[in-house]
């Protein structure tokens, strides 16, 4: 069995690394119907294998056609992999305004926190990548959010997080909703520094602190 998990993990981990767009949808469906864990095949495949590729890219093993493939490949396992996080939750926990800040096209990581939060009960209102910070302000006024999320994954674009903030401000929104921001560069002392309330590291801690902003 201990084996049957490890391979099961193993091809999934390979065929999303690998960019095999047409496998990957079904893998993925047999190991949720073989009893593997949502959050194992997440944890334990599919973030380790966009991980690998970013260092082959890094590293001059993989190109941007490769990234695309296994962003592809992540995508349509994570379809698949959203229905089964937490099926029962009916009650809205509440309202989450989210996106990738402007210039910015990474959505993977943005997309994961996304499918945890509806998974945990969240309504949540993605407003995709590349997205400037006039729209995240009307989104949040719109749906009355009691949280907005931003991701960046850019040393060049993180910087356009402190400029949503001061648009909040601007806009005499900022006290009504808690701002938490993500991504690979992102750090607590950038967080603190450019007046988010709250940084967290990865999809499920986002969770965790998205309960503890509003008070859940
Ligand atoms: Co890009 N890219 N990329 N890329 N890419 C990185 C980020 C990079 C580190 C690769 C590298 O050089 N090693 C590098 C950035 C360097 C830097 O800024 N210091 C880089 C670069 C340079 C670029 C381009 C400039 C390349 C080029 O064109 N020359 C270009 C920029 C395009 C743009 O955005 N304007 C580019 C393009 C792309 C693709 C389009 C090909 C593709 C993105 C596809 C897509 O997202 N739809 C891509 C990819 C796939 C990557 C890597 C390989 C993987 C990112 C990813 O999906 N990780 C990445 C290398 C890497 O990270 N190792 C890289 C998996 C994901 C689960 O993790 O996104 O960190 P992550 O999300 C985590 C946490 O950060 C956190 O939770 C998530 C889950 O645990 N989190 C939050 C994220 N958002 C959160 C929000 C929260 C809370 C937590 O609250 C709101």
């Amino acid at each position: 069995m201990k084996e049957l998990l490890e391979n099961g993990l193993s091809n999934l981990y390979q065929t999303v690394l690998n960019g095999k767009i047409k496998d990957v949808k079904d893998l993925t469906l047999s190991l949720l119907e073989g009893n593997f864990e949502p959050q194992q095949l997440i944890d334990n495949a599919l973030i380790p294998a966009m991980g690998e590729i970013g260092a082959r890219f890094e590293s001059g093993k993989a190109f941007i056609p490769n990234m695309l493939l296994s962003a592809k490949a992540m995508k349509i396992a994570l379809e698949e992999i959203k229905p089964y996080l937490n099926p029962e939750k009916k009650v809205s926990t509440g309202k989450v305004v989210i996106g990738t800040v402007k210039g910015d096209l990474h959505d993977i990581g943005k997309n994961l926190v996304v499918a945890m939060m509806e998974g945990a009960g969240f309504e949540v209102i993605n407003l995709g990548v590349d997205v400037p910070e006039d729209k995240f302000v009307n989104a949040v006024i719109e749906h009355n959010a009691d949280i907005l999320g931003l991701s960046a994954l850019l040393t060049t674009t993180m910087t356009q997080m402190e400029t949503v903030i001061n648009a909040c401000e601007r806009a005499g929104i900022r006290k009504k909703v808690k701002i938490m921001v993500g991504g690979a560069p992102i750090s607590e002392s950038f967080s603190k520094k450019i007046g988010a309330d709250a940084f967290t590291g990865n999809a499920n801690a986002a969770v965790l602190t998205a309960k503890r902003l509003i008070g859940k």
